[in-house]
């Protein structure tokens, strides 16, 4: 196997339990695969050359770390070429940390490299843990890359990279030592959420319910979808009075409500679903699409010149929009391809023309009375979170039926990706509150625990206690870090779907069910029926 890929990181792997052969399902090539593996293997070779001498740490070497992590998140980074200019920079970095080392005669191998075939052919528990920390860690340094980006930083999130790489390189290590770690990723992941909501809504002000057309108006247009909202800024700022609407994609979404982007009369509305649906959406769109982070798949030729990346994103031949944040080569783009000629309506897959975001922490708990005495009286049975990633996997329609079938009595708060499956549905208002509330992209699940933990105070009770049940959707490893902060947290009986982690082992499987009592989704009348008793 050492010579074959094998990643089994997210939920659309291969059915037998990893993608292995010459490419990845999600088309990640063999060769990538093994360069992102080198890359982790470096970073852990970084973390060994900083263990027990921390002060030769320097900012270079925390966005190093952040970088390498972030890049092999899935649908991130194709390009070897990158991923290979990445792993030498892993390399200086060390270099400069350990000079003496890389001038002995007789090296000890205290600070080598991982080869990471140790982890993918290790007894199947430790191989399980450590992947939760790895994975953990991938996407939790996604969120302190974006933090980051905004000036902001933890000691405490940065370090634990550090710790955490260490960990997944220790090959005598057993379930004693991991299994503590893999919940302090957990941990740590809250105060990194905390972080990059705290850089958001410092930089852009607290979001507030907005909504957001699908219509696309005539003219050129640029629709940027991903994660990062200094992103999206920049590109409003350099299109200012330039006749060109921009238009939200995928987890950009929510992007609309925050008061610092919404006051740009450009930033029009939403194109397009979730990120599965790109190859379908993009094909004949007449305007660029950027991407600022995952997910991206690779582009088909019929829009691959229409393409642009930018940050750690990357795919061989696609143009990329490089640190000092030029979007020339998108805008003349954007100019050149002109749009639609006429408005142009476009739908939510339930046929909604319009959709509602921008329901995080300070919106709902500006109506936490509301919400307290509605549920004191009866009229509010239950709040659902159904939120997460989507995904290509046609067992997801579990969650358009599940949200279809919540009873009226109830509410529903969403977040991340996983909504476009059911955001255009018109459930209602209960109270004067809307039915369904979105509360944003996926690390904005902050927003729905510190929801969780307010109503919780109020009523004198503990999160498990409150009528609050979460059914999540998983695909990429940003899910894997919220889930671990949610089981920190001691939250109960999550349900999991569309299928469970190939990572996880029989015997950790058996852990969580036993000290969690995670279960998988079954049926939407099933489960509704189990949680409204
Ligand atoms: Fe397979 Fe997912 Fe890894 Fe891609 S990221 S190679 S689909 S497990
Ligand atoms: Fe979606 Fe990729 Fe995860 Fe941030 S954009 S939630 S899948």
């Amino acid at each position: 196997m050492s010579n074959e890929m094998f990643c089994f990181q997210c939920e659309q792997t291969a059915l037998c339990g990893g993608c292995t052969g010459k490419a990845g399902v999600c088309g990640k090539k063999e060769d990538t695969a093994r360069l992102q593996d080198k890359l982790t293997g470096a970073l852990i070779g970084l973390a060994r050359a900083t263990e027990g001498n921390e002060d030769v740490i320097a900012e270079s070497t925390d966005r190093i770390v952040l970088e390498g992590l972030f890049t092999t998140v899935t649908n991130v980074n194709f390009n070897n070429e990158t991923i290979q200019a990445l792993i030498e920079r892993v390399g200086e970095e060390k270099r400069r940390l350990i000079p003496s080392c890389y001038e002995c005669a007789a090296s000890c191998g205290k600070n080598n490299d991982y080869d990471m075939n140790h982890l993918w052919q290790a007894d199947e528990d430790i191989r399980s843990l450590k992947s939760l920390i790895l994975f953990g860690i991938r996407g939790m340094a996604a969120y302190a890359y974006h933090a980051q980006v905004l000036g902001y930083r933890d000691e405490a999130v940065q370090k634990f990279f550090y710790k955490a790489l260490f960990a997944i390189g220790m090959d005598d290590w057993g379930m004693e030592e991991l299994l503590p770690i893999v919940m302090e990723v957990g941990e740590v992941n809250l105060k990194c959420m905390a972080l990059l909501d705290q850089a958001n809504t410092e930089t852009y002000g607290h979001p507030v319910p907005t909504e957001v057309p699908l219509t696309v108006e005539k003219g050129p247009f640029i629709v940027i979808t991903g994660h990062d909202l200094y992103d999206l800024k920049q590109l409003l700022e350099q299109t200012k009075g330039k006749g060109i609407n921009i238009y939200t994609h995928g987890e950009m979404l929510p992007a609309h409500a925050y008061p610092e982007l919404k006051q740009y009369p450009h930033l029009k509305g939403n194109y397009g679903t979730a990120w599965q649906n790109q190859q379908k959406e993009f094909a004949n769109l007449p305007a660029p699409i950027l991407f600022t982070t995952n997910c991206l798949m690779p582009p088909k030729p019929s829009y691959a010149d229409r393409v642009f990346t930018t940050e750690v994103v990357s795919f061989p031949g696609i143009a990329h929009i490089g640190e000092e944040k030029d979007f020339t080569p998108v805008i003349n783009k954007a100019l050149e391809l002109g749009g639609f000629k006429e408005d142009t309506v476009f739908t939510g897959i339930n046929g909604g023309q319009t959709v509602v975001t921008g329901f995080a922490r300070n919106a709902v708990l500006a109506a936490a009375d509301q919400v307290i005495d509605a549920v004191k009286s009866g009229a509010l049975r239950h709040i659902f979170l159904v939120g997460g990633c989507d995904g290509a996997r046609a067992g997801r329609n579990y969650f358009t039926e599940f949200v279809k079938q919540t009873p009226a009595d109830s509410i529903v708060l969403t977040l991340a990706c996983g909504k476009y499956r059911f955001h255009d549905l018109q459930l209602g208002t209960i109270g004067g509150l809307p039915r369904l509330m979105d509360m944003g992209q996926c690390n904005d699940a902050y927003s729905a625990i510190q929801v969780a933990v307010a109503l919780a105070d109020a009523f004198g009770c503990g999160v498990n206690d409150l009528p609050l049940s979460l059914v999540l959707s998983w695909y990429e490893q940003k899910a894997v870090c919220i889930l671990l902060t949610l089981l920190h947290l001691g939250i109960r009986n999550i349900r999991l779907g569309p299928t469970l982690p190939a990572f996880l082992s029989a015997n950790v499987l058996q852990f969580l069910v036993e000290t969690y009592g995670i279960a998988p989704i079954t049926t939407p009348e099933e489960d509704l029926k189990a949680i409204l008793g």
